[in-house]
């Protein structure tokens, strides 16, 4: 199929590119779904959108992963990254927008290459001696104020930590390239001061502005390649290696080139960047809202408009990291549950302020309270051929006819999409999703107070008419709500609105609100199994 050509700048998310060196988790698959509930939510407000994901192959983390497994590191990032790309189809995650970048990628390396020629050209960059703590975990170099000596519990012996991570830390000393990064302090914290929302949540707005109330050293931007192999080699300077942070930051760049190169020309297509959201664990802010704008300041290239950091999953109140292996495996979850529900779960209960702990019983409590017993039910009930027998959606009902409880349904769904816009602009997916369930059971109790059942078999017309706008009222939730829905639950909201006959081109953001026309012509498809299967 031809590509579509694009006229607009199309709003761009990303996800963090995600390290080779153990499988994926449920945070990353976290990370992934929110980004494409982003781009689905836009969607709906018909732009057109970008999706970037992808994993960070170079690095001595990667190294020393390979070294271990006593694989080369091609290898073993050929095997992981599948894994990762493996996990965004199975969950949903596709389309000609959705573009997965591997840093091992040519055109990557290419686009890193490009960056640093930019930077050394510019100025900011220079040869220096760097001495400091490094942590191989977190590739990162930290001063001396930000570590502290602790014991390993596993060996008794003393060992010195990054304060920040907990990841343990050596003394180095090396010849290597700097980036200016003090010189962007002042840039840094003008920018932050005239932009308010830039980081959400606003903890980590006031986090990064705390970072930036000290000085910033400058940071060292690469590594001797007697110590560190596996990188994009410093061009013109076969010694050293590009720093893993400078070439995986770059690959918010890379995509968009993809992009351009999918969309037609490359140099006709306007370019997606900057990026509309960067979607970060709180881990990683620092290299988002610090590294990531001095080295696009530097490359007078424009900057991103968002940095979303979300919180963590823990288990059993801890990070859920591989390092500490304590991960649930989210193939094993979206095989039992199946992808949309795997991704309610997450955007229903994962934080963005605060972690949320992780554990299955959860996610099966949603599933049987929310998805099977109020939207299922309530879907189920409402199109029963006993209550709809001719499958035709009933036409609203005059003002004159409404009863006290229809009105407070109506009010419900009036207010709802603004509600739940309120929430979603605001990247507050889980508060919104939350609306939309409090609106499916208040209409389940309205269904059950009205007793819809025991008027089929009246003869009286008033009876009809009253069994006809019970019915609207709960179908036109059914309708909003699956709307609504649809960035979240893809699939099985596209099977709702399919089975309440709603027409492709009636299914966006613009189209929730509570219907007055005539409605009569639109026909319910039998729903030939459930929404959501018994566990
Ligand atoms: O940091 N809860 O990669 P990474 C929620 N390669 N989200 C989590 C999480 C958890 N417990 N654990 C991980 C890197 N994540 C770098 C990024 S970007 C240019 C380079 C998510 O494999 C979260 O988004 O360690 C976090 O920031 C990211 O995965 C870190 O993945």
């Amino acid at each position: 199929m031809p590509a579509v050509p694009v006229r607009r700048k199309p709003f761009y998310v990303t996800t963090p590119i995600f390290y080779v060196n153990a499988d994926p988790h449920i945070g990353h698959l976290y990370s992934v779904v929110m980004a494409d509930t982003i781009r689905r939510y836009q969607q709906l407000h018909d732009r057109s959108t970008l999706l970037a994901t992808g994993t960070d192959e170079h690095g001595l983390k990667i190294q020393q992963a390979a070294q271990q497994l006593q694989l080369d590191p091609q290898t073993l990032c050929d095997r992981v990254s599948a894994r990762f790309k493996d996990l965004t189809t199975t969950a949903g995650v596709l389309g000609d927008d959705v573009v997965f970048t591997r840093t091992t990628d040519d055109l990557h390396v290419c686009t890193v290459k490009k960056l640093w020629r930019r930077l050394m050209e510019s100025g900011h960059i220079y040869k220096g001696v760097h001495e400091g703590w490094y942590s191989v975990s977190d590739e990162a170099f930290y001063l001396p104020a930000q570590v502290k000596q602790t014991q390993d519990p596993a060996t008794g012996e003393t060992i010195t930590v990054a304060i920040e991570s907990g990841q343990r830390v050596e003394w180095i000393t090396e010849e290597n390239y700097k980036f200016r990064l003090s010189a962007f302090r002042e840039p840094l914290r003008r920018w932050l001061q005239d932009n308010p929302q830039l980081i959400l949540p606003e903890t980590r707005y006031n986090e990064v502005m705390a970072y930036l109330s000290q000085e910033l050293p400058d940071l060292s931007v690469s590594r001797p390649r007697t110590r560190l192999t596996w990188g994009i080699p410093v061009p013109d300077d076969d010694d050293h290696v590009i720093y893993v942070w400078l070439d995986a930051l770059a690959n918010y760049l890379t995509a968009t080139r993809t992009y351009g190169s999918l969309h037609g020309d490359m140099d006709a297509v306007p370019s997606a960047w900057p990026a509309d959201v960067h979607i970060v664990g709180k881990d990683i802010i620092k290299f988002h809202a610090v590294y990531w704008p001095a080295f696009l300041m530097a490359a007078n290239l424009p900057l991103p408009r968002r940095i979303l950091a979300h919180a963590h999953w823990t288990m059993g109140r801890q990070k859920m990291s591989k390092s500490r292996g304590n991960v649930a495996d989210p193939f094993a979850l979206l095989d039992k549950y199946g992808s949309d529900a795997t991704r309610y779960f997450l955007m229903r209960d994962g934080g963005l302020a605060d972690d949320s702990d992780y554990s299955e019983e959860l996610v099966r409590k949603r599933y049987k309270k929310e998805l099977l017993g109020q939207l299922g039910n309530l879907l189920a009930r409402t199109i029963s051929p006993t209550l709809l027998p001719q499958g035709y959606i009933p036409s609203p009902p005059h003002a004159t006819q409404l009863q006290t409880d229809d009105r407070e349904i109506r009010s419900g769904l009036l207010e709802l999409p603004h509600m739940v816009a309120a929430h979603f602009d605001q990247y507050e997916f889980g508060k919104g999703i939350a609306c939309i369930e409090q609106t499916i059971t208040q209409a389940n109790k309205y269904f059950t107070d009205q007793t819809p059942w025991t008027l089929t078999a009246s003869d009286n017309p008033s009876d009809h008419q009253r069994l006809a706008t019970i019915l609207f009222h709960t179908l036109e939730t059914l309708r909003m709500a699956g709307i609504q829905l649809q960035p979240v639950m893809p699939n099985k909201m596209n099977t709702l609105l399919n089975i309440l006959g709603v027409p492709s081109d009636q299914r966006r953001w613009s189209d929730v609100t509570l219907t007055e026309e005539e409605a009569g012509r639109r026909s319910v498809l039998p729903a030939d199994k459930p929404l959501f299967p018994k566990l």
